[in-house]
């Protein structure tokens, strides 16, 4: 897209200088601090600028609730735009590197020139996404009872059909990925054939799974109501693992943080599938209620830190399988898409840096002599270290921002797209997400 406004390196390195001397102090500081405990901040600096997260294509849009939507200035309007300001987040941020594709909201119209596009970019595709949970224009069978387990045969052919062609696409992109997420489910008591809908779900995956490419992954992503709010057909993690033992040693189980009831505990359920070797990686977001997919480390930051204290766990012991995807998912209803990305893209960092910091030796000795009290302890030292500067150095070096958001403001970026994005008459959102 030759014209079109970029953050360009000059531009962000200048606006580094502004902050420079609060991050070499505040660095310098931190150093001396963690020198005392035996860390050197230079391996924390090198994990924060190693950890990378995907951002889906669908975020960069607002999002909205069944009530509204309120559409923000400048907003991409098809999936090249939603590129161009997913290669924005990755500049300030750095961390942000590949994309996560949602068909059909994003399904590309020619997938080889995406993919150049992308690299353009410093992009590429991580997991597919398919969507089997609403009704296309011209589609011959409708999704309003279910997909994947309706109970028409013909039905869930068309939904295998579309799974098959988002890995089709995918090949393309060069993806490795497929996320199977199902609205299916039940309104009311005894709508569904509780055993037999997760048996149809079985026979149709087992047909998707058997078109993945040796070298992909299939994400399984459980939900524990909605759409559907009596039952839904893969409703918890246990069912999720279940189905990913049946189908093969390539299914896996996606944990999508808002996918739980109040006060479950995730960190648990991770553990537990890293324990299984069927950890697929995340959906992040954060909630207080229910699928409320607000910005990652909003509402219970200790929770992300909890979660990524075993995931560190599971890093430094090298567990078997354990190859975990990082996504975002989250719906920006009243903030700035660009800005809340990158607010949770570091928090994400943040909690994974923080857990680094744990000191496990000291860990295992308070669990292995029952002293609940000191283990709390030593958590909490490590979630209550401020590693900001360390962030800020790590972006700094590989060419980001100090400050993403104050740089990502300076810059105008959403007012120059605004200028160059006008508002299409009509044009519907991709989707409520
Ligand atoms: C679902 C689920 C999926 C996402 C859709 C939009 O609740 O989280 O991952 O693709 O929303
Ligand atoms: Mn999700
Ligand atoms: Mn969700």
């Amino acid at each position: 897209m030759p014209g079109h406004f970029e953050i360009d390196d000059s531009f962000i390195s200048e606006q580094n200088q502004k902050s420079k001397d609060w991050v070499e102090e505040d660095f310098a500081a931190l150093a001396k601090k963690l020198r005392r405990q035996q860390v050197d901040i230079e391996d924390l600096v090198g994990k924060a600028g190693g950890f990378r997260a995907a951002i889906p294509s669908w975020g960069v849009g607002t999002g909205g609730t069944r009530f509204a939507r309120f559409p923000g200035e400048g907003e991409p309007r098809d999936i090249y735009e939603k590129l161009e300001d997913c290669g924005t987040i990755c500049k300030l941020v750095r961390s942000t590197p590949a994309v996560s594709l949602h068909i059909p909201w994003d399904q590309p119209d020619d997938a080889a020139r995406l993919r150049e596009f992308a690299r353009e970019r410093g992009l590429h595709f991580d997991a597919m996404n398919s969507n089997t949970f609403q009704d296309q224009p011209g589609q011959a069978h409708s999704y309003k009872f279910g997909s994947l387990t309706h109970p028409d045969p013909a039905v869930r052919a068309q939904a295998i059909e579309h799974n098959v062609e988002c890995i089709a696409i995918g090949r393309t992109l060069g993806s490795q990925a497929h996320t199977v997420w199902i609205g299916d489910g039940g309104n009311f008591p005894g709508q569904q054939h509780f055993r037999r809908a997760l048996e149809r779900y079985l026979e149709s995956m087992r047909e998707i799974y058997a078109a993945l490419p040796d070298d992909w992954r299939m994400f399984i992503e459980h939900k524990f109501y909605e759409p559907a709010f009596y039952s839904t057909v893969i409703n918890d993690w246990g069912t999720s693992y279940y189905c990913a033992r049946e189908l093969g040693p390539r299914a896996f189980c996606l944990v999508d943080l808002g996918h739980h009831a109040p006060n479950v505990n995730i960190e648990m359920i991770v553990a537990r599938l890293i324990q299984f070797g069927k950890l697929a990686g995340f959906h992040f977001n954060d909630s207080k209620y229910g699928d409320d997919d607000l910005d990652a480390g909003s509402i219970k930051p200790f929770q992300l830190f909890l979660i990524f204290n075993e995931l560190v766990d599971a890093e430094l012991s090298q567990a078997p399988n354990f190859m975990p995807a990082y996504m975002l998912d989250q719906s920006h209803n009243v903030t700035d898409p660009i800005e809340s990305l990158m607010m949770s893209a570091a928090e994400l960092v943040r909690a994974y840096v923080q857990a680094h910091l744990v000191d496990r030796a000291a860990l295992t000795e308070a669990q292995e002599r029952c002293d609940p009290l000191m283990a709390l302890h030593i958590l909490k030292q490590a979630f209550t270290t401020d590693v900001a500067p360390i962030l800020a150095v790590a972006r700094e070096r590989a060419g980001g921002a100090i400050d993403p958001i104050r740089v990502y403001r300076e810059s105008a970026y959403r007012k120059r797209k605004g200028e160059e994005r006008p508002a299409q008459k009509g044009a519907a959102a991709s989707g409520i997400v």
